[in-house]
């Protein structure tokens, strides 16, 4: 079958569609234990829910679009990575252990990548029926209607990182050189500046690596760093922080160009001027006390 150039503005109003029915199945989910197992540890969750969504929404995908590819996080197989051709990357539950624990911070993560790029992105939240869309050149939104960022982040200007409210997250992987990088990190971005830190104003852990890209993009956070989560985490987010003025970088030191299967990340809010957020960009990397290793 002879491959059609992507209708994006279509493909994000499908996306939506899905949102909203993966939406339905969360809302419809049973807080129970036996729907729950771990992958490689105790925080590392998947529930029955995620593979239903998963399946959902795949089904529907290779149905509707059969020429487009499929990267998910529930059938993930290592030995097919991520090409150029066009992708949809899903993350049926982004924030596995806060839908498990009942926190109201977990989402559908639908992302669609061209040359490995993304390209469209939805991310809806169905605990406070908060969705986020963006497509490449179009501007990114919450609700379909109030364009990011926000208007508070159009008019403060970016400070450094005494002055930013910050997003940092544990990750699964509680051992071993990220592990330590991670928490050491930590300390000299809380501590105080006489004893050698940034001391940022606080750090927060959403629990979805999805949302905290779409606060960083609502500019109701200033920054967000990570390492050790994957492409379907971020590749639905990362277009609405860049749509919506922020940037992209990897979570390491002189990491300009990010991979969308990079592993490590920063990403930075909207600001008055392209340099102040290489600026900020500048002053965390030179925070962070090691290297991640992904
Ligand atoms: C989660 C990420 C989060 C990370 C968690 C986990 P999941 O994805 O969004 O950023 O810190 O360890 O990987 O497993 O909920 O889809």
């Amino acid at each position: 079958m002879s491959m059609p150039s992507p209708d994006l503005d279509e493909i994000c109003g499908t996306l939506i569609d899905l949102a909203y029915r993966a939406g339905e199945i969360i809302m419809g989910a049973l807080p129970a234990t036996e729907n729950t197992g771990s992958k490689k540890n105790s925080a590392d969750l998947v529930t029955v829910y995620d593979r239903a969504v998963e399946d959902m929404i795949s089904s529907e995908l290779k149905d509707k679009y059969p020429y487009y590819q499929f990267y998910g996080e529930e059938t993930y197989d290592p030995a097919r990575p991520l090409t150029n051709a066009p992708t949809f990357v899903i993350d049926p539950i982004d924030g596995t252990v806060n839908f498990v624990h009942g926190f109201p911070h977990a989402c559908v993560s639908l992302g669609f990548a061209i040359n490995r790029v993304p390209t469209v992105g939805v991310v809806f939240n169905p605990f406070t029926k908060t969705l986020y869309s963006a497509v490449r050149g179009k501007g990114a939104f919450l609700n379909r209607t109030s364009q990011l960022p926000l208007k508070r982040s159009n008019v403060e200007p970016l400070g450094g990182l005494k002055d930013s409210l910050i997003s940092v997250e544990w990750g699964s992987e509680r051992t071993g050189r990220n592990w330590e990088t991670k928490i050491r990190t930590f300390e000299r971005l809380g501590q105080s500046q006489e004893n050698g830190g940034a001391m940022v104003r606080s750090m927060r852990s959403l629990g979805s690596a999805a949302l905290n890209l779409c606060a960083v993009a609502a500019g109701t956070l200033d920054l967000y760093w990570e390492g050790g989560c994957w492409a379907w985490d971020v590749c639905a987010g990362w277009i609405i922080l860049e749509e919506a003025g922020g940037i992209m970088v990897g979570g390491n030191p002189d990491e300009w160009e990010a991979e969308i299967d990079g592993r490590k990340y920063l990403a930075i809010r909207a600001a008055s001027s392209q340099r102040s957020q290489k600026e900020l960009v500048e002053e965390f990397w030179s925070t962070i006390q090691g290297r991640l290793e992904y």
